[in-house]
């Protein structure tokens, strides 16, 4: 039997990703859910398995020697579609893939980091600066638009972890976005919510 790949992680941006690419890849995995709340991240029992104290983070014991740790949910993402050939990304480096590369890079570096960024310095009471880059971020997302004009998913006719980056962040910002403008976006949006491995995925550290 297929030794399940453990997920560590909470309900964040990140940690969904991570869960979504897992059941995209259809690859077997176990939730272990770590609060984020109570510190439990920050305890010798999680530190263990990440020294950096931060979520996601996979464990994964099927190969053999030491196990494999992943604790950036990029890396997570492309293990996941290294798993399951052809299914997260075109099966052959070339244009396609190239494309896929370069949807998913637009969304974690223009759309989800200043995102992040905008959401750190909120906290630390930078309201201003927050802004800004709460609004770079949402420009930017905004012109996804033209990759769905013509196209049902991110990077082409297939889904692909350019979607994965793309979903959480627009879920995240759904209300503050005037989809009476962005047509096309919505119509991905829709498509996307509804595949059954993203709803799995959005579950899964829900229980
Ligand atoms: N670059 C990492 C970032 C991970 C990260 O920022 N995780 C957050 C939750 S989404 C976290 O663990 N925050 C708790 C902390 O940093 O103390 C990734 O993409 O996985």
């Amino acid at each position: 039997m297929e030794t399940p790949i453990e997920l560590y992680g909470t309900q964040t941006g990140n940690c969904l990703r991570a869960a979504i690419a897992l059941e995209e890849a259809a690859v077997a995995y176990k939730v272990h859910h770590v609060d984020l709340g109570t510190g439990e991240h920050r305890r010798p029992a999680y530190l263990a398995v990440n020294p950096a104290g931060q979520v996601p983070a996979i464990v994964d014991r099927s190969n053999v020697g030491a196990p494999l740790v992943l604790s950036q949910s990029n890396a997570i993402i492309f293990y996941a579609a290294a798993r399951a050939p052809g299914r997260l990304l075109p099966e052959n480096e070339g244009p396609e893939r190239a494309i896929a590369y370069e949807r998913f890079f637009f969304f974690v570096t223009d759309v989800i980091a200043p995102g992040h960024a905008a959401f750190f310095l909120r906290s630390q009471h930078a309201a201003d600066a927050s802004r800004l880059l709460d609004e770079r971020m949402l420009a930017a997302l905004r012109t996804a638009e033209r990759y769905v004009l013509q196209s049902p998913f991110m990077a082409g006719d297939n889904f692909s972890i350019a979607d994965i980056a793309a979903f959480t962040i627009t879920s995240f910002v759904n209300s503050r976005l005037q989809w009476d403008q962005l047509p096309n976006l919505e119509r991905w949006f829709r498509t996307v919510e509804s595949r059954p491995a993203v709803v799995r995925g959005l579950r899964a550290f829900s229980h």
